[in-house]
Formats: structure tokens, sequence, C-alpha cells
């Protein structure tokens, strides 16, 4: 893993927007429920963070930016975004915790990690994967919150085959992946030539079964 250490000089310009607390400002008024299958679902909130323009600005100041390395046919090579993570037990920034706390609340979980991605320019991404929690719980939920720029975020079925289901998420968009997502579904966010500039994502994670999860044992 490599530090990053200062600000990562990425640019992206949006609009700002203040003056509200939170439970008034993040609001679930417009999420749409989408089942991808009997099992597994989507929740899509547009414009869940109004200021997320000044949040991206603030994520990008504090947080502890990486750059890993991961094994790729015998080699170690660089992860292509700069990641910040928070580990369960690691207490999360007051900056998520604006996010974090009302998340919690609505879908019944102990948000207590959270990773951080930046995709600097449209050439990072990440590949075809499903997300290493569910070795832990049966159907854990994945939320994230989408900063900056717009980027594709596909799905398909983890057997395989074409992509099912299309986003574009960005700027303040929220994304609960749940049900048995992590298990039968992949996600990825491809390179894209087109993208007008930097993404950040904010992934949210719980360690411990909620109100409607359970452990993976019981599956
Ligand atoms: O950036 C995203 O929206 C997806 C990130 C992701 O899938 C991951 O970090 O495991």
């Amino acid at each position: 893993m490599e530090g990053v250490g200062a600000r990562p000089d990425v640019h992206w310009q949006g609009s700002l927007f203040d003056g509200l607390d939170a439970r008034e400002r993040l609001s679930f008024d417009g999420l749409r429920h989408e089942p991808l299958d009997e099992r597994s679902w989507i929740d899509v909130v547009p414009g869940w963070v109004p200021d997320h323009a000044a949040l991206f600005d603030r994520l990008l100041e504090i947080a502890p930016w990486q750059q890993r390395t991961r094994e790729m046919w015998e080699r170690e090579v660089l992860e292509p975004r700069l990641v910040a993570s928070w580990s369960t037990g690691a207490e999360l920034p007051p900056e998520v915790r604006e996010l974090s706390d009302p998340l919690s609340e609505r879908y019944g979980v102990a948000i207590d990690s959270c990773l951080v991605n930046l995709y600097r320019d449209g050439s990072d991404a990440v590949a075809w994967h499903a997300d290493t929690v569910r070795k832990v719980l049966r159907d854990p939920l994945v939320l994230t919150v989408s900063l900056g720029a717009r980027r594709s975020f596909l799905l398909r079925p983890a057997t395989g085959g074409p992509v099912v289901r299309r986003y574009a998420p960005g700027e303040g968009d929220l994304i609960v992946m749940g049900g048995a997502c992590q298990h039968e579904w992949h996600h990825t966010v491809p390179r894209e030539r087109s993208a007008s500039g930097a993404r950040m994502s904010i992934t949210l994670r719980h360690s411990r079964p909620g109100r409607s999860t359970a452990t993976a044992a019981a599956r």
C-alpha cells in the first residue's frame, strides 16, 4: 500500500448548498426501491446529499488517502483509484457519521466501517466483484453515497452474463445494495473515457446483523 499524503490534486466543479441541519437535508422522500430478483434489491435516492460539493472537498482534505496494491498475474500492481478507510472499531469522522447515523436508523443496522474511494479521472475504476462482508453476514447492506462526477455503476449476476442494471451515480446520490446482492450479484465501476472529472464514493458497511439481516451461518 502506498501512502498518498497530501490532498490529491483533482477537481470537480459543483454547486454549494448549506443552511439546513442533517435530518432536514438528508431526506428519503425520493427513495426508489428496485428489486433485482426475489432475493436482491437496490434502493436509490437521487441527490440524497444536497451539499455534496462541500462534502467532496472536505473529504478530499481530511481522508487518509492511500493507493493500495493488488496481486495480478503474480505481479503487484497499483489499484487504479485512491482509497481511505475507517475499519470496524475505528471512530468514524463526523462528516461520515452525519451520513451513517440516519442510514443506520432507517435501515436498522449499526454502520461501523467506511471505505471512501476516489476515482481521480475516467481511467480509475474497480472491476466486477462482490463485497467480502458477505463472508460474515448473510444479507449485508452496502450503502454508497456518490459525490462529484457521475460514473457508470453496473450490476450483473455473479454467475456472469450481460449487464442487467445501469446507474450513473454522482452529485450526492445514495445507492443501497440489499438482500442477497453480495452473494448473487456483482458490481463494477468501469473505466470511462468521457468521465467529466473526479468521483468519490463513500461506502458504508456493518459487521453485525441488523433488523432484517442474518448471519452467514443461517444461509
Ligand atoms: O465506487 C463504487 O460505487 C463502488 C465501490 C466498490 O464496489 C468497492 O469499493 O467495493
